[in-house]
């Protein structure tokens, strides 16, 4: 009976906790979209976009989505600043890599600098997001025609979609969340971080 109960109380009380890496170069609309996703998902007001500066350091957000705790971590993505993305690998259950779909001129840094994060070895098997963002402007590029653009050879077994998103009016952001809540309870990778730390409902 105890265990019957137990079983019910972890049930309802211990989420997993995810975290989540948000990358991309510079201007791309990372913390944009972490204040989005904040404005959605809890009831704390995100920051309006004429208020955002760009990042130095490292912005943490915190919500509740699908039933799961996730803890977002948005870095600065200017060239000098990109050498601190490493230090947060090891302990990520996934990527979000947000590209700015209405700049063309941007799309080859964009490619070259998520190539790198690819092949670095801490986020092997990291379920990986990719970002269309900015659909709100005419020129924005579909999900279709970044895909062959960037032309990805790294994916390997990585659980991987792109979706196009408004991080300014928040179109397709719940959809891509969800996809990734969902993909990150069943990889292989939060398995592994799992038993590394030890933890049982908490990673
Ligand atoms: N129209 C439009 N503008 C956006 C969107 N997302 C971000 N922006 C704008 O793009 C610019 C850069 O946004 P940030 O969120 O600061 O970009 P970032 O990727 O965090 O940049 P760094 O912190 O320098 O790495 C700002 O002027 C934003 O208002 C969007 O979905 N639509
Ligand atoms: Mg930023």
């Amino acid at each position: 009976m105890f265990s019957l109960f137990y079983g019910l109380w972890k049930y309802l009380f211990s989420k997993t906790e995810f975290h989540v890496l948000i990358l991309g170069i510079d201007k791309a609309g990372k913390t944009t979209l972490l204040e989005k996703l904040k404005s959605l998902y809890s009831n704390l007001e995100g920051l309006p976009p004429d208020r955002i500066v760009p990042t130095v350091g490292l912005n943490i957000g915190r919500i509740e989505a699908s039933n799961a705790k996730l803890v977002f971590w948005d870095l600065g993505g200017q060239v000098g600043l990109r050498t601190i993305w490493e230090k947060y690998y090891e302990e990520a259950h996934a990527i979000i890599y947000v590209i700015d779909a209405a700049c063309p001129s941007s799309f080859e840094h964009s490619k070259s600098a998520l190539e790198k994060v690819l092949r670095h070895e801490d986020l092997r098997g990291a379920p990986l997001l990719i970002l269309a963002n900015k659909q709100d402007l005419p020129g924005a590029v579909s999900v279709e025609e970044l895909a062959r653009y960037l032309d990805l050879k790294e994916l390997d077994e990585r659980l991987y979609m792109f979706q196009a998103v408004s991080a300014y009016d928040g179109t397709g952001v719940k959809f891509a969340i969800e996809w990734l809540v969902e993909v990150m309870e069943r990889s292989k990778r939060t398995e592994v971080l799992r038993i590394r730390t030890g933890g049982a409902g908490h990673v």
